[in-house]
């Protein structure tokens, strides 16, 4: 079975984030056929998409995995539920607890209608670019170049990263 590099964007706002991102972390770790690769520092912003809530943090892991996108998409709907997250009462950009998102599987470009990869807002967002770019900032996102190339684009957006604890 092939073996993809994969990206996933962390973040949340609601609860004890820092806690409920390393303890998702170490539960994508465990998931069946997935290795956790590397992780980039946590980050803290105000919330993108103009709905008035608390700032998120946010963080960006590396995997390697042999499972199929939609397997792997499962596996991480799954985790996000454990940390008590119910889709029926979100706005859309709204506040949550724990978001998972597949911003990158290998090479692959897919739009399914249920996945969409890379994500479609990956390239707007200076809570997703900054951590990837700590991981590899020479990545291409298909269509749209390296990810260093696209941090200009999101430089007014304002974003602190967090000390390690
Ligand atoms: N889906 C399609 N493609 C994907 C993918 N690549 N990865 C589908 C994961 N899921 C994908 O996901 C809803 C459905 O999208 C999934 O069930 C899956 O079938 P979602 O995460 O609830 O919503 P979304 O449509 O992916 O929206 P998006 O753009 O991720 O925004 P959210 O999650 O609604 O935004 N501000 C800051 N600073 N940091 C944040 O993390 N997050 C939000 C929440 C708003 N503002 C923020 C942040
Ligand atoms: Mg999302």
């Amino acid at each position: 079975m092939k073996v993809a590099r994969v990206f996933i964007g962390l973040g949340g706002n609601l609860g004890d984030t820092i806690s409920i991102l390393e303890q998702a972390i170490e539960q994508i770790a465990k998931i069946a056929r997935c290795e956790l690769v590397q992780t980039s520092s946590f980050y803290q912003s105000p919330a993108w998409g103009g709905v008035v809530q608390a700032d998120f943090i946010n963080a960006v892991i590396e995997i390697n995995t042999s499972l199929e996108p939609n397997a792997l998409l499962d596996a991480l709907l799954a985790i996000e539920k454990n940390f008590a997250r119910n889709r029926l009462n979100e706005v859309r950009w709204g506040p949550r607890s724990l978001d998972c998102d597949i911003l990158l599987f290998g090479d692959l470009l897919l739009d399914s209608g249920r996945l969409t990869v890379p994500h479609p807002r990956m390239m707007q967002r200076a809570f997703v670019l900054i951590p990837l770019a700590e991981i590899d900032s020479q990545l291409v996102i298909a269509n749209f170049g390296t990810v260093s190339e696209l941090l200009n684009a999101v430089s007014d957006q304002s974003i602190q990263k967090l000390p390690k604890e």
